[in-house]
This record gives C-alpha cells, sequence and structure tokens, in this order.
C-alpha cells in the first residue's frame, strides 16, 4: 500500500523526470561503487576513474572496463529498466536522466537518455577526439590506440571532468520544471549529479526515493522506499496507472 499522500500526488498528470543510479542496475548483475558491496571498497576511485590515474597506470584501468564491458555484455535490463521504458512509452512528459554508463536502460527502450557520465561502449581517442564503438584494432602493451596513433580512453565522465554542458542543461531544465521526481538507485553522493534531485525538491516537485539504504538525500524526499529498484519502480507505475488510466491517456493526446 501506498501511503495516501504519495497515491494523491501521482494523481496528477504532471512532467516527470527520473535520475538514476548504479542500483538500479544491481539486479542486473552490474556492482555499485558505494554501499555494502561497491567497488570502492576494494578499489581508490581516484586510480581507476579520474584522468591522473589512468595516464599513471593505463593497464590497469583498461583492465577494469574490459572487465566490466564483459560483465555488461550478459547484462539485461531489470523490470526496474522496463517499467521506467514503459511509463515514458505512456506518458511522453517524461525525461529519464541516469549516470549509468551501461546502456540498459536504451536495452530497455527508453528513449532521449541523458548519460550524464557518459558511455561505458564508447572509446573516445585522446589525440583525434573521435567516438567510436567499434573494436580497436591496434594495442600496444594491451593498451588500446585510435587509427590516427593517439590513446584511447572509455567514453566515460571520470572525477575532476565536466559533464556534457548540453545534458547537464537539459538535466537542471527537467529537475526545475517537473512535478514529480523519483530518484532511483543513487548514494546521491556525486555532484553535479546529486544536486538534481535538491533542484527539484527546492522547485517545488514532489520528490519520491527508491534505495535499499538510507542517502544524503533520504532526508530531503518526500518519500523514500526502502526496497529494490526492480520492484519498487513497477510498483510505482502500477500504482501511477490507476490514476491514469490508458483509455483515459490516449483521449488526452
Ligand atoms: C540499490 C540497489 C537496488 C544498491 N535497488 N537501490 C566536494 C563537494 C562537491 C563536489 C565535489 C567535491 N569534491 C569533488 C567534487 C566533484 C566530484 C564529486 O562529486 N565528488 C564527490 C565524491 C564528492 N564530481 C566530479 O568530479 C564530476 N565533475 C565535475 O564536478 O566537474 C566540474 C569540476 C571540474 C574540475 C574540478 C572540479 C569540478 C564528475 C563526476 C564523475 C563520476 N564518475 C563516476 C565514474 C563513471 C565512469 C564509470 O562508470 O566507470 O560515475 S564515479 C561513479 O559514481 C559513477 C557513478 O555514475 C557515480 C554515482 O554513483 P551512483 O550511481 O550513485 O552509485 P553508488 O554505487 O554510489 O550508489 C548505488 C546506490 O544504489 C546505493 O545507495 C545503494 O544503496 C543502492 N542500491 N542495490 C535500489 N537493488
Ligand atoms: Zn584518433
Amino acid at each position: 500500500m501506498l501511503p495516501q499522500s504519495l497515491s494523491e500526488s501521482l494523481g496528477k498528470l504532471g512532467r516527470i523526470a527520473v535520475l538514476t543510479g548504479a542500483g538500479i542496475s544491481a539486479d542486473s548483475g552490474l556492482g555499485t561503487f558505494r554501499g555494502k558491496d561497491g567497488i570502492w571498497n576494494k578499489m581508490r576511485p581516484e586510480e581507476l576513474a579520474s584522468m591522473e590515474g589512468f595516464l599513471a597506470n593505463p593497464q590497469l584501468v583498461w583492465e577494469w572496463y574490459t572487465y566490466r564491458r564483459s560483465l555488461l555484455a550478459a547484462a539485461e535490463p531489470n523490470p526496474g529498466h522496463k517499467a521506467l521504458a514503459e511509463w515514458q512509452g505512456i506518458h511522453p512528459d517524461f525525461t529519464l536522466i541516469t549516470q549509468n554508463v551501461d546502456g540498459l536502460h536504451q536495452l530497455a527502450g527508453s528513449k532521449n537518455v541523458l548519460e550524464l557520465h557518459g558511455s561505458i561502449r564508447v572509446n573516445r581517442c585522446l589525440n583525434c577526439g573521435s567516438e567510436t564503438e567499434n573494436e580497436p584494432q591496434v594495442f600496444k602493451d594491451h593498451v588500446p590506440y585510435c587509427s590516427c596513433g593517439g590513446r584511447l580512453r572509455p567514453g566515460v565522465v571520470w572525477f575532476g571532468e565536466m559533464l556534457s554542458e548540453a545534458t547537464l542543461t537539459s538535466a537542471f531544465e527537467a529537475a526545475q520544471t517537473c512535478d514529480l521526481f523519483l530518484t532511483i538507485g543513487t548514494s546521491a553522493a556525486v555532484y553535479p549529479a546529486a544536486s538534481l534531485p535538491e533542484i527539484a525538491s527546492a522547485h517545488g516537485a514532489v520528490t519520491v526515493e527508491v534505495n535499499i539504504e538510507e542517502t544524503a538525500f533520504t532526508r530531503l524526499a518526500d518519500f523514500h522506499f526502502a526496497a529494490s529498484a526492480s520492484v519498487a519502480v513497477p510498483m510505482l507505475l502500477d500504482a501511477w496507472l490507476v490514476h491514469h488510466p490508458l483509455s483515459i491517456l490516449r483521449h488526452e493526446k
């Protein structure tokens, strides 16, 4: 059963914005960064997710990304990803913002996903800047190189690096103008992504957090669901659909 006040909030047909993090992909078999089994409990983020770490030991960094790509090859979207894709299909005034680089939202069918931290599927050349999803052909010391001779890096955003300005602008706009903001499976520890639920809350949106643990945002959130995203997100969609049956939505278009 949902709290009565959340049920009322879901009853308003307004703009929806969603921020997801590594926790939504946990039930697809992909690890998180922080929390109980997070990678940062074992490895230092500066070594694996910064330009300094990459330049100091590109082999180690590539080993980690190659390993994660191998996990990803076997991973599939779970009911949490699928519910968000379905929700957007029914209600187009829906912006999906993700910190994840795994591409599982798109695989589930989500469109126009705002990928704040880039994509692990892409390689970018440090010399010519070209980006490609193709398998690299040239390797030296197990490190991939571009055909121009420049060193390749994963197309993700590391600590200390700027996020895409266009993507961030769209994300801020969605946070500022939405009526309902869902924050799902993120520790809300990394900025500027973590400022999005804060902004939505400051602009009067109803904020709902889904996380198996409490986070930096929990005390600000209007509602906190201590449940796995793969269970709670389909449940929220079902609750929203009670107020907005498909027949009415089709009529309104
Ligand atoms: C479940 C679940 C289930 C589990 N269901 N839930 C001091 C103050 C403010 C900012 C800074 C500061 N010092 C430095 C900064 C800036 C820095 C930052 O924020 N640092 C903080 C750590 C303090 N930010 C940056 O550097 C960013 N750039 C920037 O600010 O540019 C401007 C600038 C330029 C120059 C100098 C300074 C500033 C860039 C950040 C890039 C982050 N990159 C990474 C790696 C990406 C590539 C890759 O994946 O390999 O992005 S780090 C990592 O953290 C990854 C994630 O996207 C990101 C967020 O993690 P997320 O998604 O929240 O995952 P977790 O693991 O933290 O949480 C998972 C949650 O799920 C947990 O809460 C679980 O409980 C939950 N969960 N199972 C539901 N089944
Ligand atoms: Zn190149």
